[in-house]
């Protein structure tokens, strides 16, 4: 009988539980969290415990007031290599770790923040559910005021769930697509768990939600235009700009409601540029309740038929596609790996990266302001499929419009972002797997429909949410050059003397040159080629340029670059990838590697990375 009503209340509790996790609200993570006089931020990150649970039974045995049996794991880091026998993992997992919450903390909103959970999170608090967020690289944040005690120790507990499904973004397990294993459809690594910091973070009762800054100039004049959104009953602030020599300006802030907007104007303006990063201090203030502090880079984005235009004058992205790698953190973020990123970028002479494919840690974004390095900022919306029923589609393109809507939330405020980018290489039915060629095929009609109406869809809301950026999606070689209708420029992804007339660079070129005259004849808008590329084991060296030799990577790079060079509309090239990175186990992935890096996956640069170094350092050509 004692078991009995047991099972059953445990089965009611757990019930319960599921039905009260609520999904995290973009709007929580639309200013990062900082130390400051009226705001704390208290970093969870360390040595916390962990278990996986495959039978998927923790939750009905209790395992969110206290895990069984478990081991030690690092957050943040990839759970893959750092716990034996999770290499390939895929199901849940559980995190725990306890906290004091400070007794100062009484009167204050309380947050608790993840940075990245791939791909599926739940939290609880003190074994209380407290929501769950759907998708792998962006933050979420809850309000766990409700669910603390204060002044004494917390427990936490989260699960990450990580299975492939072709209704996920990005997607796996998709018939007839990449066969890899993991089953992914895409070309990377299926890093999983905890893998940016987790901190919990206080608010005052009366605080600033979101800050939205636009910049703009005229002639020697500048613009800085702030929108505030507030909580709580302040009817006044006030937005201090300082430059870099302690000169400030003041604007007041009268709020209609929870709004105010005010526009700053900034005589001899000191523009902000990849040559000159030049930043603005930005602090808002509400009253003697709340503050945040962030910088700001005066510029214009915007493009005419032929080139980007930053502040008005053409400009040639010269850098590459990236990823989040590297050995045992997996895609943990790794500090000095990203210092040691944009040292390189730096040495290479590289103005620019594409977060291939998916939005890039917070600090990231800080850095490349401060840089001078620009930012194509990518949704995970990768291998997305037109063809697999209407269902599919759709739960694909809510889950794509939310991460965008977190990921414009996140990142609208950074100078060194200048296009939206909100999907790699979707396709229809007969163009990827077996069937890539790299030549265009046109499609079912119904395909291409859905494709032009959910790839402009997202297009759309990057222009509602953010009218001072440039949005598109970037296409794999082959798809119907009539999706590019949707984007404001065309970026594209070529392997031609790679995939397709393999080692024959002559032909590749030939065939590279054709298209993109056609391509531009048909759309005259910029072009960037945000892929090219060729596998390349350090080391290996061949007098005939023999593929996967050092020597072949440099001259399938250099035959894209000078052919760039003859074209006036081709405003970007990104070469694929900047470093080694790991993917799943597949036939064309020896080591289960993708080694396209022109720096291995420890950052040792190859001989494609010295010759780039010399092309590009201290010149505006490709
Ligand atoms: C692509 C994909 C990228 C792959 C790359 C390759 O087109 O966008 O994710 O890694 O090709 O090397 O095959």
């Amino acid at each position: 009988m004692k078991t009995h009503f047991l099972l059953l209340f445990t089965f009611l509790a757990s019930a319960l539980s599921a039905m009260a996790m609520t999904e995290a609200d973009p709007k929580n993570i639309a200013l990062t969290p900082q130390q400051n006089e009226y705001r704390n931020v208290m970093m969870l990150d360390g040595i916390w415990q962990f278990c996986a649970d495959p039978d998927k039974q923790g939750e009905s045995a209790g395992w969110q007031n206290g895990l069984p049996q478990s081991t030690d794991i690092a957050v943040p880091g990839s759970w893959n290599d750092q716990v034996e026998g999770m290499h390939n993992y895929l199901g849940l997992a559980w995190y725990e770790t306890d906290v004091y919450v400070p007794a100062a903390w009484r009167n204050e909103r309380i947050f608790l923040r993840f940075n990245s959970a791939n791909y599926m999170a739940q939290v609880w608090v003190n074994g209380i559910a407290v929501g769950q967020h759907e998708g792998g690289h962006l933050p979420f944040a809850f309000e766990v005021n409700s669910y603390l005690k204060i002044g004494q120790k917390n427990h936490i507990a989260v699960t990450v769930e990580n299975e492939l499904s072709p209704t996920r973004v990005p997607n796996g397990n998709v018939p007839g697509q990449m066969r890899s294993y993991p089953a992914t459809n895409y070309d990377f690594f299926p890093y999983s768990g905890l893998q940016r910091s987790v901190m919990l973070y206080t608010l005052p009762r009366t605080s600033l939600q979101d800050v939205t800054i636009t910049t703009g100039f005229e002639g020697s004049e500048g613009t800085i235009k702030v929108a505030v959104e507030k909580q709580g009953n302040a009817s006044r602030g006030t937005v201090i700009v300082t430059d870099r020599e302690g000169r400030q300006l003041k604007a007041n802030l009268t709020f209609t409601g929870n709004q105010a907007n005010v526009e700053i104007k900034i005589p001899d303006v000191h523009l902000w540029s990849c040559d000159d990063p030049y930043l603005y201090d930005v602090d808002i203030l509400l009253g003697k309740t709340d503050a945040y502090h962030t910088h700001t880079g005066v510029r214009t984005i915007a493009k005419n038929d032929q080139s980007l235009l930053l502040n008005g004058k053409p400009i040639r992205l010269r850098g590459f596609g990236m990823h989040e790698d590297f050995p045992v953190f997996g895609r943990g973020v790794a500090h000095p790996v990203t210092v040691r990123d944009f040292q390189l970028l730096k040495w290479i002479g590289a103005n620019s990266f594409r977060t291939s494919h998916y939005p890039y840690d917070e600090t990231v974004y800080d850095i490349a302001d401060r840089e001078g390095i620009l930012i194509i900022d990518e949704i995970p919306a990768v291998g997305l499929l037109f063809y697999d029923g209407a269902e599919n589609v759709s739960i694909r393109q809510k889950q794509c419009e939310k991460a965008l809507s977190e990921m414009l939330h996140r990142d609208k405020n950074h100078p060194s972002v200048i296009v939206w980018s909100v999907a790699n290489e979707p396709m229809h039915k007969g163009v990827g797997g077996a069937n890539y060629d790299g030549k265009e095929k046109q499609g079912e009609d119904e395909e291409n429909q859905l494709a032009i109406r959910n790839l402009g869809r997202l297009v759309e809301i990057c222009h509602e949410q953010d009218p001072s950026r440039l949005a598109t999606f970037v296409a794999m070689s082959g798809s119907p050059s009539s999706w590019h209708q949707v984007g404001d420029i065309i970026c594209i992804n070529r392997y031609y003397g790679w995939y397709t007339n393999p080692g024959h660079m002559d032909q590749a070129m030939q065939i590279m040159n054709g298209e993109l005259e056609k391509l531009y004849g048909q759309y005259h808008t910029p072009i960037v080629m945000t892929e090219f590329g060729a596998d390349t084991s350090p080391g290996f060296h061949s007098h005939d340029h023999d593929m996967f030799s050092e020597e072949f990577q440099c001259e399938f790079i250099a035959s894209y670059l000078d052919l760039a060079n003859t074209k006036d509309y081709v405003t970007g090239m990104m070469v694929w990838n900047f470093a080694d990175f790991k993917t799943g186990s597949a036939m064309h992935r020896m080591n289960a590697m993708n080694y396209k890096g022109v720096f291995t996956q420890t950052r040792q640069p190859k001989m494609a990375a010295h010759e780039l170094r010399q092309r590009w350092v201290g010149t505006n050509r490709y």
